[in-house]
C-alpha cells in the first residue's frame, strides 16, 4: 500500500516532519526519515523466525561493527557476561546458552554499545533550542554520551563541565534547598542492585523518601494488588513453574515483542501438553504462532501455534472477565462438588471467601459479556479448561496494570488463582511480567517511595543514620509537586521522565520550574531538553561496558521477574574515559553533599563493589552472604513466603480474596478507547527504528489502530490523517481536551469501540490525575478520544 503523504502540520515538541534535508544534519544518519512515508502491509500470524535474527544481526553490526558485535552478543545473559538490558525475563536455569538471545535483546545491547559518540563537539554543534524540535528517535540515535555537560542560566548550548564542579553544582542546590523534601529523585529500571543500594541510601541521608521510579508507571499495580491479597507484591512462579503448567494464561502482554525469550518458555510447555489462553485486544503475532530462529524446525517449518484460545477482549474487560469466569467456576463445582473449588487450601490459609463467593455468585453475566466484548461460549469454554486444569499460572504485563481499575482487576485474578489453590504449589501461581531489566531489584534494594518501617530501621541500625519516615512522592506526586513549587531540584538516574510520564505538556512545564535538573543517562533523550534554571548531563555506564575501580574490574548484579539473583560483567570499552560508573557517581556526590564525616563509607564502596554487596546483605531480607551466593553459576532465588511455603504475610496473616465493585470501560457515543503501546522497534521512549514488523507497518510511528467498522461510523477511511482529541473531565467538572496532532488511521483488528497507538507519542493525551485507584499508576490504556479528520487519505 506504500503511501507517501504530502508535508504536514508541525506537530509541536519536537514530531515535526523534517523537510529542509540541511535541518537534519549530522547526514547520512539512519533517524534522517520522514515520519509520514508510514507503509501498511498487514499483520503477521507469527513471531520470530530467521528474520528475527537477520534483523538482529543488521541492527548490531550497523551500531557496533563487527568487533563489538561479537564481544557483545556472545556475551548476552551467559553465565559469564552481562545481562540482557532488554527486559526482566529470567534466564533459564541449568547453564545459559547463546540461545538465549533474541531480537530485541539484540537491539537493546546494540543500542548501548553503539560507536557513534554524542560529545562536547556535538553539543557545540546543535544548541538546546535546536535540538528540542528534534523528534526522540533522531535523538535515540546519536550515539553515547561521552562527558559531563551543563547547561548554565540563559545558555544556549550544553558545555562540558569537570566531574568535580558538576558534583559541587548539584550539593550546591541541594543544601540550599529549605526542606530535603523539595528534591525528587527518579530512578528507571536498569540501575544495578549496587547502584540502587547506595543512591536511596544517599537519597535518605540526604533526608527525603522522594524516590518515585519507573515501576509508579508500571506493575505499581500488580505490587499493590498482589501486598494485599498474598503479602508480596512479587509474582510467585520460576521458569520450571511455566514449564509444568498445564494452563497458561496470557493476559494484556504481548510478549513476542517485549519479552521473547518467554516464546520458548512458553513452547516447551505447549510440548509437555500445556494449553495456552491468550487474552488481548489486538491479534499479537507472538500470540499465535512462534517460529524458534534456534530449530531447524522454526527455520524450515511453520512452528508452533501458541494461544489454543484467543481471547479479543474490550480494553478494560479483564475485571469482568475474571469475575465472570469466577461465578463459571463456583457453578461447576456446584455440579461436580469438591472437583473446582480448594475448600481444603481456603480453609487452611485464606481469609474472606465468603464475601467473594457471595458476591461472585451475583455477577452477571450478560454485564460480563457486555463489559469484555466476550460471547457467552467462549466464557465458557475458557471456564470448563480453567475448571479441568491442575496447574495454572497467569500472566500478565501492562494491558492489565495500566487502568484506573488495574488493582481491582489484579485481584480478581488473584481471587480465582486462590479459589483453586493454585498458588504455593508446582506449576501454578501468579506471574507479572516485569518490564526493565532491574526493575524488580532496585525495588528490592529500596527505591521506592514508601519502604516499609522494617527497612528504615535496618537501614538506619547498619549506617548510624536516620531516614526520614514520611512517604515521598511517586511519580505522579511528583509531577504535581514540581507543577506546584513545591519541589525544586529533580535528579534522574536513567530513564527519560519528560518523555515516559503522562501529560506531557504539564510534566514538561513541571520540570522547568526546577532550579536544577540532573539526568545521569547513557544516551541523548528528551529529558535533557526540558530542563530547569540549571542542567547536568551526566554520562554513565551501562550493562556492557567494562566497569573497572581502583584497577579492579568490577561486576555487578540485578534480579529478573523471578525474584533470581544474579551478575552481570560488562566487557566492552567504554564510550570515553570520561564515563563513570553509576556507583562511582552516586558515591563521588555523596562525598560531597554530605560530606567526609558522613558514617557511611562512600569511598570505600566505590572502589570495591564487594563492600556494598556485604552491606546490602546486613540490611536487606533474603540477601545473606550475598557476595557467595550471587557468585553461583545461576545466581540465587530470594525468599517468597506464598510460593515457598504458603505463609502469606499479610495483614490477616492469611491470603485474602479481595472484594471490589465490578468496573469496565464503557465507549461514549462517537468516541473511541485508546490504549497506548509499544511496536516491535522501540525501548520504551528510546525509538531504535521505525517498523513495527509484526503489526504490518513500517517507516512511521504516526498511526492509530482502529476496528474498520468504526472507521466507517465515524466518517473516515483507512490512510485518512487525523488528530487524537482526548475528553476528559477534569477536578472543576469542565470538560477538558488534550490533542496529538496528525496520525494516520490504519484498519486493523481490535474490538468495536477500541484503538491503539504507540508511546510516549500519545503521552500528551493522558491527564495527570487520570491514574489506577490505589496504585497512583498512569492509566495510559484506556484514554477516551475522538478522531479529527486533517486530510483525506
Ligand atoms: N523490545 C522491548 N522490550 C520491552 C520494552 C520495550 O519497549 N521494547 N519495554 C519493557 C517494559 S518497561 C515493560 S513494562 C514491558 C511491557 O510489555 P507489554 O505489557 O507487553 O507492553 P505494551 O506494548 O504496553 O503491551 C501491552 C499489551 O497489552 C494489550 N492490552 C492493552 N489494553 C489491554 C486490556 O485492557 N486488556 C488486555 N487483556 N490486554 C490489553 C495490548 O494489546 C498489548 O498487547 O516490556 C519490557 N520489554
Ligand atoms: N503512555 C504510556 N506511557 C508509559 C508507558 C505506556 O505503556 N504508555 N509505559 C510506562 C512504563 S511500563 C515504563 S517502565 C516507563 C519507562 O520510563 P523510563 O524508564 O524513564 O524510560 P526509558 O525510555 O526506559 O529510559 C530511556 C533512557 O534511559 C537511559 N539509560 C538507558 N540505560 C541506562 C543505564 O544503564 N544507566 C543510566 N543511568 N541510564 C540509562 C538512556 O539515556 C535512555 O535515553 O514509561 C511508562 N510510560
Ligand atoms: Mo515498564
Amino acid at each position: 500500500m506504500g503511501i507517501r503523504f504530502p508535508s504536514v502540520r508541525g506537530g509541536g515538541r519536537g514530531h515535526r516532519t523534517p523537510r529542509d534535508p540541511d535541518h537534519l544534519a549530522e547526514s547520512d544518519h539512519p533517524a534522517d526519515y520522514d515520519e509520514h512515508a508510514v507503509r501498511v502491509t498487514g499483520a503477521k500470524g507469527e513471531a520470530a523466525g530467521v528474520r528475527a535474527v537477520l534483523v538482529s544481526m543488521q541492527r548490531a553490526l550497523t551500531s557496533m561493527g563487527p568487533v563489538r558485535t561479537a564481544a557483545s552478543l556472545f556475551r548476552l545473559n551467559q553465565r559469564h557476561g552481562f545481562d540482557c538490558p532488554g527486559c526482566a525475563w529470567p534466564e533459564e536455569p541449568g547453564g545459559r546458552k547463546f540461545a538465549e538471545f533474541c531480537e530485541n535483546g539484540a537491539k537493546a545491547v546494540a543500542e548501548e554499545a553503539t560507536t557513534r559518540l554524542v560529545t562536547p563537539e556535538f553539543f557545540a554543534r546543535h544548541s538546546v533550542a535546536e535540538l528540542s524540535e528534534r523528534p526522540e528517535y533522531w535523538l535515540s540515535q546519536q550515539g553515547r554520551l561521552t562527558h559531563p555537560m551543563v547547561l548554565r542560566p540563559g545558555d544556549d548550548h550544553y558545555r562540558p563541565i569537570d566531574w568535580d564542579d558538576a558534583y559541587r553544582l548539584i550539593a550546591d542546590e541541594l543544601r540550599a534547598l529549605p526542606d530535603p523534601d523539595q528534591a525528587v529523585f527518579y530512578t528507571s529500571g536498569r540501575t544495578s542492585n549496587e547502584a540502587a543500594f547506595l543512591y536511596q541510601l544517599l537519597v535518605r541521608s540526604f533526608g527525603t523518601n522522594n524516590l518515585p521510579d519507573c515501576s509508579n508507571m508500571c506493575h505499581e499495580s500488580s505490587g499493590t494488588a498482589l501486598i494485599d491479597a498474598i503479602g508480596v507484591g512479587k509474582g510467585s512462579v520460576t521458569v520450571e513453574d511455566l514449564v509444568a503448567a498445564d494452563l497458561i494464561v496470557i493476559a494484556g502482554q504481548n510478549p513476542g515483542t517485549n519479552h521473547p525469550r518467554m516464546l520458548s518458555v512458553l513452547e516447551k510447555a505447549k510440548a509437555n501438553g500445556a494449553e495456552i489462553i491468550a487474552v488481548n485486544p489486538l491479534r499479537e503475532a507472538g500470540l499465535l504462532r512462534f517460529k524458534d530462529p534456534q530449530k531447524v524446525r522454526g527455520v524450515l517449518g511453520d512452528g508452533v501455534a501458541i494461544a489454543d484460545e484467543y481471547v479479543q477482549i474490550r480494553i478494560g474487560g479483564d475485571m469482568a472477565l475474571f469475575a465472570g469466569l469466577g461465578r463459571l467456576l463456583l457453578e461447576a463445582d456446584d455440579r461436580a462438588p469438591g472437583s473446582v473449588v480448594d475448600r481444603r487450601f481456603i480453609a487452611d490459609h485464606c481469609a474472606n471467601f465468603a464475601a467473594y463467593e457471595a458476591r461472585t455468585r451475583a455477577v452477571d453475566l450478560d454485564t460480563v459479556c457486555e463489559a469484555t466484548g466476550v460471547c457467552r461460549a467462549q466464557l465458557e469454554r475458557v471456564a470448563a479448561k480453567m475448571a479441568a486444569a491442575q496447574r495454572i499460572v497467569v500472566c500478565w504485563a501492562m494491558g492489565l496494570t495500566q487502568h484506573r481499575h488495574a488493582v481491582p482487576t489484579i485481584a480478581e485474578i488473584t481471587n480465582v488463582l486462590l479459589m483453586r489453590g493454585m498458588i504455593g504449589k508446582p506449576g501454578a501461581g501468579v506471574c507479572p511480567v516485569r518490564g526493565h531489566s532491574n526493575v524488580q531489584g532496585d525495588r528490592t534494594m529500596g527505591i521506592w517511595e514508601k519502604m516499609p518501617e522494617s527497612f528504615l530501621a535496618a537501614l538506619d541500625d547498619r549506617f548510624g543514620i536516620t531516614s526520614p519516615r514520611t512517604p515521598g512522592h511517586d511519580t505522579v506526586a511528583a509531577i504535581r509537586a514540581m507543577r506546584d513549587g513545591q519541589a525544586k531540584v529533580f535528579m534522574a538516574m536513567g530513564g527519560n521522565f519528560a518523555s515516559a510520564t503522562p501529560d506531557t505538556e504539564v510534566t514538561e512545564a513541571a520540570l522547568r520550574t526546577c532550579s536544577l535538573t540532573v539526568q545521569v543517562s547513557t544516551k541523548l533523550n528528551r529529558s535533557h531538553l526540558v530542563h530547569g534554571r540549571t542542567a547536568l548531563i551526566l554520562p554513565s555506564l551501562g550493562r556492557t561496558d567494562r566497569d573497572i575501580r581502583n584497577g579492579v574490574r568490577q561486576v555487578v548484579s540485578v534480579e529478573d521477574s523471578m525474584s533470581m539473583v544474579h551478575l552481570s560483567r560488562g566487557s566492552l570499552t567504554p564510550p570515553s574515559d570520561q564515563v563513570r560508573s553509576e556507583v562511582a557517581i552516586v558515591c563521588e556526590l555523596a562525598r560531597e553533599l554530605l560530606g567526609p564525616d558522613h558514617p557511611v563509607p562512600w569511598e570505600t564502596f566505590a572502589d570495591d563493589y564487594d563492600t556494598i554487596r556485604d552491606a546490602i546483605a546486613d540490611v536487606v531480607p533474603g540477601c545473606e552472604d550475598y557476595n557467595t551466593r550471587v557468585r553461583r553459576p545461576d545466581g540465587f532465588q530470594l525468599p517468597h513466603p506464598p510460593r515457598d511455603s504458603r505463609e502469606f504475610p499479610t495483614a490477616t496473616g492469611r491470603a485474602n480474596f479481595e472484594v471490589y465493585p465490578l468496573e469496565w470501560v464503557p465507549v461514549p457515543d462517537g468516541r473511541l478507547v485508546l490504549q497506548t503501546l509499544r511496536s516491535h522497534d522501540q525501548y520504551n521512549t528510546t525509538i531504535y527504528g521505525l517498523d513495527d514488523r509484526y503489526r504490518g507497518v513500517s517507516g512511521g510511528r504516526r498511526v492509530v489502530f482502529v476496528n474498520p467498522a468504526d472507521i466507517a461510523s465515524l466518517g473516515l477511511r483507512d490512510g485518512d490523517r487525523v488528530d487524537l482529541v482526548s475528553e476528559f473531565t477534569g477536578a472543576d467538572g469542565r470538560l477538558q481536551e488534550r490533542r496529538a496532532e496528525d496520525f494516520r488511521v490504519v484498519a486493523y483488528s481490535t474490538p468495536v469501540g477500541n484503538a491503539a497507538a504507540y508511546y510516549p507519542e500519545t503521552n500528551p493525551l493522558v491527564p495527570l490525575d487520570h491514574v489506577a485507584i490505589k496504585s497512583n499508576t498512569p492509566a495510559s490504556k484506556a484514554v477516551v478520544i475522538r478522531l479529527e479528520k486533517t486530510w483525506a487519505g
